[in-house]
């Protein structure tokens, strides 16, 4: 049972304590296969650890590994032809003549076999990882046949079975009405939606169930049909809800007892309370605010006020959120949406834990967790929030057994 120590750490445990993220400031973690057993102040070692080799740091910043807690890293293709013919003037109705939108991402997608899909999400993937992310969240949602969208859960898969990283996968069938069920949503329901939920589950490839709540999508009457079905198979749910219009959608998810409503730019008090009440974690996205130039920010004061946790999140997809990093993300929460530095990290550990149900196995350094934790170049926290473009990850560590 190898054990180790890692030491000289200034160490942001991200418990909820009584010091501001958790912090200890000069402390050693010790490690046992791949969970953390202590974590103390200074250099006091259990007299049971004495000889077990130590690893100084020399004084860097020790966090939790990251979570990203709500990507769309697999899909076909791109959209910046779509993004360049924006920036020249057409419409999004022109936009859509020409092919783009997200149905040109399924139309790729579905072109595409699980092996290239796979090889396309790396470089993402990996860009992620190089800032410390050890668990990623990944949806399905481009394929909108039961076996597109089964591929992409395999997809979604095998990159766990390639990198050090643990990939959470969501069932999102519901994110889109494909062309061929054009006006008949609740056929594509009946007839997509559900069967591939069922043969999902089946197959083991799915740990929760995902939507997108919107005017241009699924209304909640649909969703509550899509919820009713995740739930008789024993499946967690989770919704894309309130991010271009208020329909109750988080009202919803909490209902269900979703383990998170995501966006919610135009989240109301009512459904503020029903995800305190529910527990359900608020996943912010502030790279798809930014690039569809929104201006109704997600209520957050309302959303401290009644303890619902935050989570942040890139929504890594290549139409509203063409982003792959991690900590730019961070750094927009606290600057668009005005969450302090100690909010945004939470976000994107504890919390981010929460949002997919792991807060017992990561998220905080705390004896019985997984030792995946983000060693840093920077003095404080606060650091690794306030730069833009900049990435100081030292080392990361991943608990083996993802
Ligand atoms: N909300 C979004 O912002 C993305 N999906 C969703 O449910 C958009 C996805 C895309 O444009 O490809
Ligand atoms: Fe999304």
């Amino acid at each position: 049972m190898p054990r180790n120590i890692l030491s000289g750490l200034r160490i942001a445990t991200m418990d909820k304590g009584d010091t501001a993220y958790g912090l200890v400031e000069r402390g050693s973690i010790g490690l046992e296969d791949d969970r953390i057993v202590w974590v103390t102040a200074g250099n006091a070692v259990p007299s049971d650890w004495r000889g077990v080799e130590i690893e100084d740091f020399g004084g860097r910043l020790a966090t939790p590994a990251l979570i990203d807690c709500h990507t769309h890293l697999v899909f076909g293709g791109n959209r910046a032809k779509e993004f360049e013919m924006r920036l020249e003037g057409a419409s999004y109705e022109e936009v859509a003549r020409a092919g783009g939108g997200i149905v040109s991402t399924v139309a790729a997608t579905r072109a595409m076999g699980e092996d290239a899909l796979v090889e396309d999400a790396l470089p993402r993937l990996d860009a992620l990882i190089g800032e410390g992310v050890a668990t990623v969240e990944i949806k399905s949602g481009y394929g909108l046949t039961a076996e597109d969208e089964l591929k992409m859960l395999r997809a979604a898969r095998r990159l766990e079975t390639m990198r050090p990283v643990r990939v959470k996968t969501s069932y999102l069938a519901a994110h889109a009405v494909p062309p061929e069920y054009k006006g008949r949503a609740d056929a594509y329901i009946d007839e997509i939606v559900l069967p591939g939920m069922e043969a999902a589950s089946d197959l083991g490839l799915v740990d929760a169930v995902d939507g997108f709540c919107e005017g241009i999508a699924f209304s909640p009457e649909q969703m509550n049909r899509v919820f009713a079905r995740a739930r008789a198979l024993g499946l967690p749910v989770k919704l894309h809800a309130e991010q271009l219009s208020d329909l109750g959608g988080a009202k919803l998810a909490a209902s269900y007892g979703a383990l998170s409503a995501d966006h919610l730019e135009y989240l109301d008090e009512d459904g503020v309370a029903a995800m305190a009440e529910a527990g359900t974690v608020a996943v912010l996205l502030p790279g798809a605010f930014y690039t569809l130039r929104e201006t109704q920010l997600p209520p957050v004061a309302a959303l401290r006020r009644a303890g619902v946790p935050i989570a942040v999140a890139t929504d890594c997809n290549p139409g509203s959120s063409p982003l792959a990093s991690l900590l730019l993300t961070l750094n927009m929460a606290c600057t668009l949406f005005r969450l302090t530095p100690e909010e945004a990290l939470a976000g994107a550990t504890r919390e981010a834990a929460r949002a997919l149900g792991l807060q017992d196995e990561t998220g905080t350094l705390e004896p019985g967790k997984r030792a995946d934790i983000a060693i840093w170049d920077v003095e404080h926290p606060a650091e690794l929030t306030y730069r833009i473009g900049f990435n100081p990850l030292h080392r990361r560590i991943v608990g083996e057994d993802a």
